[in-house]
């Protein structure tokens, strides 16, 4: 009596833990299915209460939707100020740039991020200049913190936008420096802890060009970066400038033996390396474009962060031809694009061709 008893006992314990295990099981999958699935919400900054998945997502169809940017006016816009000769002859070009940093962007469909912009954009507008040219930056911050304007190139100290932190709320500062060394240089925000301030979105891309010019060509820029939308020091998204997949559902447009220069920045916060592999053709590589003549004939250029150059190549042949980042996980999440190589004749005549 007494072992049936103990062995009754034994069964229920087993029939109890086995249930308890598996509410316990089931709970856990339904709670992790919930986690994938419903957006995190954050507080930013500004106290702005903001739901996001940090998923990745092909936005495939999002045409619909308002673009805060875009991608396609950014990637051929020059910027080049507000022209004056002074006494001496020399061109004064003077720019405006204000700072925000409570602006959300759809930078997916679905997912949002408190982007910290310059005039607007991330990244800010692409300012030119010439080698020699004065330019003079009024910058206005009209963020909630302090932010200043760091230009790569050569400048006096007080124009390094480090120790002179802007302060938030209408702060200015004007920045003035002679535009040089020849070459396409970034522009970013240099307040601490600087890499929150970059990885928000606060550079831009900053191109001098030589006196005597470059030859014709189609000219753009691409800036390198990537956005961690669900905070944990990670990029959640990348992309050649800020829309993931963008270019890939958007090609570019360009012609065939026409010279193509793109302007390549990479300014991918957290990530130690960045690459860009183009396919079907080689392109000249210029670092820094400070030297006339290319470094390498090459299909692949890779850059760490605040690395920049300059890549010059003309297709022979028509067709869709990939560009992305060579780092697999980089173009699956979004850094990959496509050109669109249309047959002309015309511009065989019009641009030099190699
Ligand atoms: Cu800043």
């Amino acid at each position: 009596m007494n072992l049936v008893k103990t062995m009754r006992g034994k069964m229920l314990v087993s029939i109890a833990t086995v249930g308890v295990v598996s509410a316990i099981y089931f709970a856990f999958l339904i709670v992790n299915i919930d986690a994938a699935e419903e957006p995190k919400t954050f507080r930013t900054h500004s106290g702005t209460v903001i739901q996001t998945t940090g998923d990745i997502l092909d936005p495939i169809g999002y045409s619909g939707k308002p673009l805060e940017f875009d991608p396609d006016k950014y990637l051929r816009e020059f910027s080049y100020g507000r022209v004056s000769k002074l006494p001496d002859g020399t061109t004064l070009r003077e720019f405006t740039i204000i700072a925000e940093d409570d602006k959300i962007m759809e930078i997916s469909p679905g997912v949002f991020y408190n982007v910290w912009t310059f005039n607007g954009t991330v990244p800010g507008p692409t300012i030119r200049a010439t080698e020699g040219d004065l330019v003079r930056v009024k910058f206005i911050n009209n963020g909630q913190m302090p932010h200043t304007m760091h230009f790569h190139g050569i400048h006096k100290a007080e124009m390094d936008g480090v120790f002179e932190p802007v302060g938030q709320g209408g702060g200015q500062f004007t920045y003035e420096f002679v535009a040089g060394p020849v070459g396409v240089h970034p522009y970013h925000c240099h307040v601490m802890p600087l890499e929150e301030h970059i990885s928000h979105g606060l550079y831009g891309v900053y191109i001098v060009d030589p006196k005597e010019g470059r030859p014709p060509a189609d000219e753009m820029v691409m800036v390198l970066n990537g956005f961690d939308t669900d905070f944990d020091r990670e990029n959640n998204f990348y992309a050649a400038n800020t829309i993931p997949f963008y270019y890939q559902h958007h090609p570019i447009q360009i012609n065939a033996n026409e010279l193509i220069r793109v302007y390549v920045v990479n300014m991918l916060e957290f990530d130690p390396i960045n690459n860009l592999h183009l396919h079907g053709n080689l392109f000249d590589y210029y670092p820094t474009g400070t030297d006339r003549l290319p470094s390498t004939y090459t299909d692949v250029i890779t850059f760490s962060q605040g690395e920049r150059g300059i890549m010059e190549f003309n297709y022979t042949y028509p067709g869709k031809y990939l560009f992305h980042a060579h780092k697999t996980e980089f173009a699956e999440k979004g850094w990959t694009g496509l050109f669109l190589v249309k047959e002309s004749s015309e511009n065989t005549e019009q641009y030099g061709v190699k």
